[in-house]
């Protein structure tokens, strides 16, 4: 039986449900595993403390989903003293010696946000409109996070590129709730100004419509409502994006349960495992006025989702 500690960074969204219940069916005692499982609540100490308590029941190999990049030298070196393999999971650590962890698997963020940049490039020379009639709303992910880090420069690179107005940028920390009070300022201080609405994540997108709605405007592609873009691709997030609610949903893949079971069967054979390994990830739109999205020289396909493409995904 591998014990296997995971420090998971709460239960802010739709996307962290999905990447725990595959985690957690993943590493099953009937697959052979003893999972010891903790949520952070999104607060960083807590998880500084889960990973010390897995290092004091010497589990074979310690998983971490870090809230935020910062602040894990010190308990990575433990684990290291400890003998303890650390596996990144999802967002990525900022640290000084890379040889404080094992590998990460996760996803790439700054892709992203840059094929997003290039949709909404896309949708508006094919609508005819002028970037100087683009004013965006960012709604950030928790600040600090890969996922945020990399979705806010994607946007900020395209907002310097074809000179969109970025009127205004607050987190919403991935969840509905401050998604939707955070779009209920926004629209207090700029309303008729937004056109945009880049939502860093699918819970965020669920706040911010009704928070639209509720102001009294329309979201959706056509003239004079508010394109609501999101990540994730979540059931949800796609539901939405089937409506036109989300009128672009970049998809984000949490079913990391698998891919990290096959580095720590590696592991266990002795074999060496990459230091960093992308996820693949696709692109939704509401209607197919986007077709492809070039981003660092490569194509990505954007599909128009449809109920049976939805019917048929894992999450
Ligand atoms: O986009 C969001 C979750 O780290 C990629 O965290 C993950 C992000 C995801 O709360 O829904």
């Amino acid at each position: 039986m591998i014990t296997v500690g995971f420090s998971q960074v709460g239960a802010e969204s739709d996307w962290r449900t999905a990447n725990s219940e595959s985690m957690k069916s993943t590493f099953s005692e009937k697959n052979g595993y003893k999972l010891i499982f903790d949520d952070a609540q999104q607060k960083q100490e807590n998880q500084l403390t889960a990973i010390r308590n897995f290092i004091q029941q010497e589990v074979d190999y310690i998983l971490l989903a870090p809230v935020t990049e910062t602040g894990w030298d010190t308990v990575l070196q433990e684990a290291k003293d400890a003998g303890i393999p650390v596996i990144i999971v999802d967002r990525m650590v900022d640290v000084s010696d890379d040889s404080l962890y094992t590998t990460w698997i996760g996803t790439d963020a700054l892709c992203e946000g840059r094929k997003a940049a290039e949709w909404l490039n896309g949708f508006a020379e094919a609508k005819g409109i002028a970037a100087s009639d683009i004013h965006i709303a960012d709604i950030q992910g928790t600040i600090g996070s890969t996922a945020q880090i990399g979705r806010t420069k994607g946007l900020e690179e395209g907002v310097d590129k074809y000179g969109w107005d970025l009127v205004a940028q607050q987190t919403g920390e991935f969840t509905q709730a401050k998604g939707q009070e955070v779009m209920e300022s926004i629209l207090k201080q700029s309303g008729d100004d937004i056109d945009v609405v880049y939502c860093e994540n699918d819970n965020e997108a669920f706040g911010a419509i009704d928070a639209i709605k509720a102001a009294g405007y329309e979201v959706g592609g056509e003239e004079g409502q508010i394109l609501v873009m999101s990540f994730d691709t979540t059931n949800a997030g796609l539901t939405d994006t089937l409506s036109g609610k989300i009128i672009c949903d970049t998809e984000c893949n949490p079913l990391h349960g698998p891919r990290v079971e096959e580095i720590i069967k590696k592991l266990e054979d002795g074999k060496d495992v990459e230091k960093k390994a992308y996820v693949e990830e696709e692109m939704f739109a509401y209607d197919d006025t986007v077709k492809s999205v070039k981003v660092d020289d490569k194509d990505y396909d954007v599909t128009k989702i449809t109920q049976e493409i939805l019917d048929k995904r894992a999450y």
